[in-house]
């Protein structure tokens, strides 16, 4: 087993070597203002156990088949699959990437990773073995954990072909098989409690330079952001949470998520996919009461709501985030679905806003919240000045580029000196790359992003990775990707590539199967490709990529 040093010191003296913590005056800040309480997600769910044995913790399906698991039942599901990690010698420090998609195994898995002091590292079911390559080799995992085929992929085959590649890679776990059966039988035992100041996971990057950077996140600081979100988005016992996006992102992971549920003790039902069929058979089924949707999704069940014949009534609060829901679409949610709409503006970086459920009207259509503790530092400086110092901040109500730092938001992320000496300000703010606007009441507008990532209704797309993949084809001289706005997604990919010269023009369909052929997930092949003999340069005759971006993307508009 590995133990890492630095996870075991949390009050950043000594090895700072694969991420840093949070400086010893700011972790005794926030403990003293009862933000970390020093508890792990272990003890959560012992707890809720504890507190809530019969009520019902988790609803889902696997290959048609439903699964109703109390709190007790998941309790005991979790300490025999930690028990059945460390047999096979998973433990302490030990990172396993994850890739699962909503099935209820999902749960136990994770909090037995957890009880075993093993950090998932988790990947989305869209991901395949370019991405999971990198998470495995960039965290060195020890394990994947898998499902066999799903949605016409077979993610067993791709694991072997990832552990095949990446050497620190020694085991492949396939939920379903009975290998996998059998290790979750393990008997129960008693397992030291991980220190809970240390990292309990990593998640990922939506990345805008390159291949997703790995994000590690404490027991601490998460749980702090657990409970805040269930207070504000009122989750109780009695609440039914319906996981509608892919479980393992930290929005339905967190906000309120399924950790929210947990600590509620309120129910968790998974949805097999996001589409209004499937999500309002569950809304009516269980009595869902609240859900966390992306702005493409809000706008399809919108519509579908007009003609459903399911009782929707039930449905309380519906969370819109991940991408800019406009005043028009916000506009129509409540009277369409008959619920409270709450906004929410967050990153798996950390800072979490919610517009609060007793908000104005107008600020609750127009705006992404404000956040969600005191402690979150916000500052809103030039963003013309990509290094401007942290103290920089624009005039009231002016647009500037998001800084933050706070009790949950990392200071850097997982073995990535290089990027956090940018991603970072010296006093250790997080350069968000968002553009917002900031409100006398503290409430932030989303105006844009001065990032190089295109928001494919909430999947986030980093320009520089797929211009990597497009560069690789034999017949690409030069690659740029930008975003052209679509009425349904928010933004779309559109890939501009020059050939190289002399030889024959690239296709779209030829450059678009490259791309997806390299093993990444579907989201990122470009929507769109458009071939063109050069690139405009710019009046002093520089190719910046960044002003190029902009140029084709007004051309494209224009
Ligand atoms: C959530 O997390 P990530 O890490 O996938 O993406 C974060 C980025 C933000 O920096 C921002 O660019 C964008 O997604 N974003 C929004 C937004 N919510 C996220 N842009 C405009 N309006 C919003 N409401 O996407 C995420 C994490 C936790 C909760 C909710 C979303």
């Amino acid at each position: 087993m590995s133990a890492d040093p630095s996870t075991t010191n949390p009050t950043g003296r000594g090895h700072q070597r694969d991420h840093a913590p949070w400086p010893p005056e700011f972790v005794e800040r926030y403990r003293d203002a009862g933000h970390w309480t020093g508890r792990t997600f272990g003890a959560l769910l012992a707890d809720t156990a504890r507190e809530h044995p019969t009520r019902t913790a988790v609803v889902g399906e696997r290959d048609g088949v439903t699964s109703r698991w109390s709190y007790a039942e998941l309790d005991e599901r979790a300490h025999r699959v930690a028990a059945g990690l460390v047999a096979r010698g998973i433990g302490a420090g030990d990172r396993v990437v994850l890739q699962l998609p909503n099935i209820p195994e999902f749960l136990p898995v994770v909090f037995g990773l957890w009880r075993a002091g093993a950090w998932p590292v988790f990947a989305l079911p869209a991901h395949r073995q370019s991405e999971l390559t990198h998470f495995a080799r960039q965290s060195e995992a020890v394990a994947i954990i898998t499902t066999g085929v799903h949605e016409r992929h077979d993610h067993a085959a791709t694991a072997r072909a990832v552990a095949a590649e990446v050497a620190s890679v020694r085991d492949v776990l396939v939920v379903g098989t009975p290998e996998f059966t059998d290790l979750a039988a393990t008997p129960p035992r008693e397992l030291p409690e991980p220190d809970p100041g240390s990292v309990a996971f990593l998640q990922l990057s939506g990345g805008s330079t390159g291949l997703p950077k790995l994000i590690p996140r404490t027991h601490d600081d998460y749980l702090y952001s657990v409970r805040e979100s269930a207070r504000i988005c009122e989750l109780t016992e009695e609440s039914v949470y319906l996981v509608a996006l892919p479980v393992a992102h930290n929005y339905p992971m967190s906000s309120p998520g399924i950790l929210g549920a947990v600590h509620a003790g309120a129910r968790i039902v998974l949805a097999p996919r996001p589409d209004a069929d499937t999500a309002f058979r569950l809304i009516e089924a269980e009595g869902v009461t609240i859900t966390g949707v992306v702005p493409p999704l809000a706008a399809a069940w919108t519509q579908a709501a007009a003609r459903t014949d399911r009782d929707l009534s039930t449905l309380d609060v519906l969370l819109v985030g991940g991408a800019k829901c406009g005043r028009e679409l916000a506009a129509r949610i409540g009277p369409a679905l008959g619920c409270r709409l709450q906004q929410v503006f967050g990153m798996a970086e950390g800072l979490v806003c919610y517009t609060r459920l007793d908000e104005p009207q107008e600020l609750a259509l127009t705006t992404q919240g404000r956040p969600m503790s005191e402690d979150d530092e916000v500052r809103v400086v030039d963003p013309d000045d990509p290094a401007a110092p942290s103290h920089a901040e624009v005039a009231p109500g002016e647009v500037g580029a998001l800084l933050t730092r706070g009790p949950y938001t990392i200071r850097g992320y997982y073995r990535a000196d290089a990027h956090n000496a940018t991603a970072f300000t010296e006093d250790g703010f997080y350069r968000t790359g968002d553009l917002v606007r900031r409100l006398p009441s503290g409430h932030l507008e989303v105006v844009g992003r001065a990032k190089e990532q295109i928001n494919r209704g909430g999947e986030k797309v980093a320009a520089e990775e797929v211009e990597d993949h497009l560069m690789a084809h034999p017949l690409v001289l030069d690659a740029a990707v930008v975003a052209v706005p679509d009425a349904y997604l928010g933004e779309r990919t559109c890939a501009y590539v020059v050939p190289v010269p002399g030889g024959e023009e690239p296709t779209g369909p030829q450059l678009r199967r490259f791309v997806r052929e390299r093993g990444v997930a579907a989201f990122k092949v470009p929507d769109l490709v458009r071939v063109v003999p050069e690139f405009p340069v710019t009046g002093v005759g520089k190719t910046s990529k960044r002003e190029l971006r902009a140029a084709l993307a007004a051309a494209e508009e224009g």
